[in-house]
């Protein structure tokens, strides 16, 4: 028991004297491109990295108390896209993700711009917890990734701006209440070539419970598994054109009828679930995904000329 105790009283002592155990959200990264760091990310006050340690404060939203400082860039992606949210526990990339000390999981949440994450409008899009055959945590594999999560947007969400918010909630001091260190950040993205789902969401604060067994939890005890705190995650009515990391749609679709140029069917309609594709693709399908690709790339060419002009 002194030794628990111990080692308890030197991570609280670590976190208690530096900066250095903490994480923030640096940078994103869409279509392969690195973004500036805090473009895009909506700004915070918590000195840069530190965490918010009550599930009911307002700060549990953005990890800020001033939601109106909204001046902040929002950055384009496409529904089905992956966007990188990297981690790091210093200003530079090179730094870790966050301290392997700091055990706990990863989540990821939306919710509609205009509602600036206040009521009921959170809808979780990406967690993951503890896996006991690997006897890794969220972070670790984060901290393999060079601090980098990667998430997919839903493919069938509504377009138009969101607020992205990212958290990790270490828990090297969760057998106590109060003692979760929850890191969260919100990035401001542009949402495009979606269809019409709304999901429904929770509110944040709210959403969590002091004493919910994902935010108090031993980490010193004997456990297989952990309950990750917060809703179930959101499950796209169709992924009709998953889009890999450079733009281009992966898996090909054989509704060449309903196609445009830009690879995305926007008629809204029931045609474009790819649920009940079988292995019949054509040429002429992979050739429209083709061009599909090297357009959106003119596109994201484009953008990035204009950007690197105007900074
Ligand atoms: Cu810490």
């Amino acid at each position: 028991m002194a030794r628990v105790y111990f080692s308890k009283f030197l991570l609280l002592f670590m976190c208690a004297s530096a900066a250095y155990a903490h994480t923030h959200i640096r940078n994103v990264i869409i279509d392969g491109e690195v973004l500036d760091r805090g473009k895009c990310i909506r700004p915070y006050e918590k000195n840069f990295n530190f965490p918010v340690s009550s599930v009911k404060s307002p700060e549990l939203v953005c990890r800020t108390t001033n939601m109106s400082a909204n001046a902040t860039d929002i950055c384009d992606i496409q529904a089905g896209a992956t966007i990188i949210l990297e981690f790091h526990e210093e200003a530079g990339r090179d730094s870790v993700g966050i301290d392997p000390s700091h055990e706990g999981p990863c989540l990821v949440y939306m919710a509609p711009l205009s509602s600036n994450g206040a009521g009921n409008v959170w809808f979780k899009i990406f967690e993951q917890g503890y896996d006991a055959k690997t006897d890794k945590w969220c972070i670790d594999t984060l901290d393999d990734a060079s601090g980098k999560l990667r998430v997919t947007i839903p493919a069938d969400i509504e377009d138009g701006d969101y607020l992205l918010r990212g958290e990790i909630i270490a828990l090297h001091a969760a057998s106590d209440i109060g003692g979760a260190e929850i890191f969260p950040n919100c990035v401001q993205i542009r949402v495009s070539g979606g269809g019409s789902a709304k999901p429904s969401g929770v509110a944040i604060p709210g959403v969590y419970k002091e004493d919910d067994p994902g935010i108090l939890f031993d980490l010193e005890s004997d456990y297989t598994t952990y309950q990750i705190p917060g809703p179930k995650v959101y499950e796209p009515e169709s992924t009709p054109h998953p889009i890999s990391e450079d733009g281009n749609t992966t898996v090909a679709d054989d509704d060449i009828g309903t196609e445009d140029d830009d690879g995305n069917n926007d008629n809204g309609s029931d045609d474009n679930n790819d649920d009940d594709d079988t292995s019949t693709d054509t040429d002429s399908g992979a050739n429209i995904n083709v061009i599909g690709g090297v357009f959106r790339r003119l596109i994201g060419s484009l953008a990035t000329a204009a950007l690197a002009f105007l900074y």
